[in-house]
């Protein structure tokens, strides 16, 4: 059905089929595009554009082959909608229609779409233009993980938190919701490393940032690794009470951990220390100073004996 090279070998690293999802009010072309993609793609299907949407809530497609006469929703207002919020629905969108007018090439491209078929389609026509674009998006995501994991543990980075921070910032501020944060730094880390040596301190960083993630049950929860042997949790709507709950469940699962620290002198096996700090985010504040308040609340725990949480 096609020409040129399998998706495998066009993506060193794809471990999984891209999903596809078509979406046709007419089953008979939904039939002939699963025959052209089955192979190689996991295929989602939907007959109307409600449906589509519906679907995309919650099983995002890697990439859309989008009707555009339907008789419930136009492809127009489905791509419209989905490009509404361009960060969540980040996956291309290409019109398969049997409008020909350049017209409606030219609004399909005006609602955010990337490529325009038109019907009859050639399969190998279609086949093609949907690797490409399925391609530069898997590609893409490759690339954005690599540049917002932190390479040692696996959790966000610095950069990612920073964007998380602003994203939830002005949600908690439209929602006018508490916004918590949790400061974590490991307690005599630089004794552990003198003592265990460096492997054995990136093995036990790479534990600590586990156990935190285990504790993190909420979708919204994230934690991330703030600079060396620091990582902060970011945690939309929850309230001081809340966070506090939180950070010393965190604890819990480090010292669950049982890593023997036999040079700390805050008890035998591996801690950390936690800063709470709480803010309903709004025009009078900024998002700095909510790391700075956590920062305070870390310097308080430190110097009340560590192993501990302070807000
Ligand atoms: P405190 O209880 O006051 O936090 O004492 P500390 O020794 O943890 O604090 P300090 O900031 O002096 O030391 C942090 C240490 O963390 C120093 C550094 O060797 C270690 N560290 C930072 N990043 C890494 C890393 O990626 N791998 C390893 N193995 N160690 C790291
Ligand atoms: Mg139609
Ligand atoms: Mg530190
Ligand atoms: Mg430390």
């Amino acid at each position: 059905m096609k020409s040129g090279k399998t998706l495998a070998e066009l993506i060193p690293g794809l471990t999984h089929k891209p999903r596809l999802m078509i979406v046709d009010d007419q089953p008979l072309i939904i039939r002939s595009l699963n025959e052209i993609f089955k192979a190689e793609f996991e295929i989602v299907m939907a007959t109307s554009g409600r449906q589509a949407l519906e679907l995309c809530a919650d099983n995002k497609p890697d990439i859309m082959l989008l009707d555009i006469m339907m008789p419930d929703m136009n492809g127009y207002d489905v791509c419209k909608t989905l490009k509404a919020d361009p960060v969540d629905n980040d996956f291309p969108i290409i019109f398969v229609t049997a409008q020909n007018e350049v017209v409606d090439e030219v609004r399909a491209f005006d609602t955010g779409a990337v490529d325009f078929i038109t019907k009859p389609i050639n399969p190998v026509v279609v086949f093609a233009r949907v690797c490409t674009h399925v391609t530069v998006k898997l590609q893409r995501d490759i690339l954005y993980s690599i540049a917002m994991l932190d390479g040692l543990t696996g959790v966000a980075n610095r950069r990612r938190f920073d964007e998380q921070l602003q994203v939830h910032w002005r949600q908690g501020q439209r929602d006018k919701k508490p916004l918590s944060l949790i400061l974590i730094d490991i307690d005599f880390f630089k004794q552990y490393n003198d003592h265990y040596g460096h492997v054995a301190g990136d093995k036990a960083l790479q534990e600590v940032a586990h156990a935190l993630r285990t504790v993190l049950l909420r979708p919204h929860d994230s934690v991330s690794r703030y600079g060396g042997e620091e990582f902060v949790c970011l945690l939309p709507c929850t309230d001081n009470t809340g966070a506090m709950l939180l950070a010393e469940r965190l604890l819990a699962a480090v010292a669950a951990l049982t890593i023997r620290h036999e040079k700390s002198l805050a008890g035998d096996v591996l801690s950390i220390s936690a800063g709470v700090a709480t803010v309903t985010p709004s025009v009078k504040h900024n998002a700095g100073q909510l790391i700075v308040a956590a920062d305070e609340q870390l310097y308080r725990a430190k110097h009340d004996g560590r192993n501990c949480a302070r807000s």
